[in-house]
């Protein structure tokens, strides 16, 4: 690598705040930095006056937010000498895996639930060349026997128990922050392991103390609202879920990983989980994409479906500034995008006249 190459991804950005050192070289494809959009029309359609924003983390590197704990799980595990990563995944964990570890030169092996992932996840780890080990049972067992596994292989699993996955998504919280100059009233979140929601509030907590006194950002934090798909919603029943069942595949965990930290974010914060009918989330996802032409995966959707739910019962007042993540991309799961479609496509002869009546029937 050229000594003086440019700014790559989120450690460049913000090595002083992460756990690497100044000689660190990271383990990087540019991830992070993702837009803040503002929605235009469905403050409109839902008749409310509120500021609501979306961070489209689908456009990381491999088209979900688990880039930024990746970049950082993984330049640690070669910075301590492993030559293994070792995760267990509803889809897009192990693609990200996959990813960093074909960049770093080192092997992933990803348990997936056997049928239970979306297509272009599947498609990527495959080509990203991990070793793919489906298991015949769901995310949670295949998290038991990461857990089990890692102590008797010399491999480092990058899960989200994995505290430098946390440190990476971070930094989706400080670049909200120093985008809107402040943090927002409400952060809505889909919830599946809950690390993410974990690493938010901690990314929320830090910038608010270090930037004390200063001008321009102040030390509010956001309250922190958790969503889940009703199959798969431990955190509204208040106990572990056996049999998760949802068409958000992403979310689709019964046990999650980051239970305690979870429940201090819902506190501290003063927010709170609910959950969401499969019909409803995916009714979100595709009003977000007709109405604003954003195309998120529907696990995604379910921030979205949260903040609008809230905002109908008053829960979250008019005026607030909302931002929702959207933590993955449309692409990854096009079987359920095209299933939810009744608009199908035109076949016509490669006629000009044909054409001409399939746009003037249908303007
Ligand atoms: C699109 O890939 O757990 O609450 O193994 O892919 O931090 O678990 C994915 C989770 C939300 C939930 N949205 O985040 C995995 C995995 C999308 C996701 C979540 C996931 P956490």
């Amino acid at each position: 690598m050229p000594s003086n190459h440019r700014y790559t991804g989120l450690i460049d950005r913000y090595r002083s705040r992460l756990p690497v050192s100044e000689s660190s070289r990271a383990v990087s494809l540019g991830e992070g930095n993702t837009p803040l959009i503002r929605l235009q029309n469905i403050p409109a359609i839902i008749q409310k006056e509120v500021d609501l924003y979306v961070k489209y983390e689908g456009l990381n590197p491999t088209g979900s937010f688990k880039d930024r704990g990746m970049t950082v799980a993984v330049t640690k595990a070669v910075e301590e000498g492993s030559r293994a990563i070792l995760c267990a995944s509803t889809g897009n964990t192990s693609a990200s895996a996959a990813a960093y570890a074909a960049r770093a030169g080192i092997k992933a092996f990803v348990l997936i639930p056997d049928g239970k992932i979306a297509l272009g996840k599947l498609a990527q780890t495959m080509l990203y060349g991990a070793v793919i080990i489906q298991i015949k049972g769901n995310f949670d067992d295949g998290m038991r026997l990461v857990k089990e596994v890692a102590g008797q292989a010399p491999v480092t699993i990058v899960n989200s128990i994995n505290p430098y996955r946390i440190e990476g998504q971070k930094t989706a919280a400080f670049e909200i922050v120093e985008e809107l100059g402040r943090a927002p009233d409400f952060h809505c979140l889909p919830v599946g392991n809950a690390g993410n929601i974990t690493a938010y509030w901690k990314g929320y907590c830090e910038y608010a103390s270090q930037s004390r006194g200063l001008p321009a950002i102040t030390d509010t934090r956001p309250v922190m609202a958790g969503y889940q798909a009703a199959g798969a919603a431990p955190f509204v029943k208040g106990e572990m879920v056996d049999h998760p069942e949802t068409v958000a595949t992403a979310i689709r965990i019964g046990h999650p990983q980051s239970w305690d930290h979870a429940w201090r974010a819902q506190k501290e914060s003063g927010g709170w989980f609910e959950c969401f009918e499969d019909a409803e989330i995916l009714k979100v996802q595709k009003m977000l994409a007709e109405n604003e032409g954003i195309f998120c995966e529907p696990a995604s959707a379910a921030s979205l479906a949260g903040a609008l739910h809230d905002l109908a019962s008053g829960k979250i007042p008019e005026g607030s500034l909302i931002v929702c993540t959207l933590t993955g991309n449309g692409l990854k799961d096009p079987d359920t995008a095209i299933q939810q479609c009744s608009l199908k496509p035109v076949t016509v002869e490669p006629k000009l006249d044909a054409v001409k009546r399939a746009i003037s029937d249908r303007l």
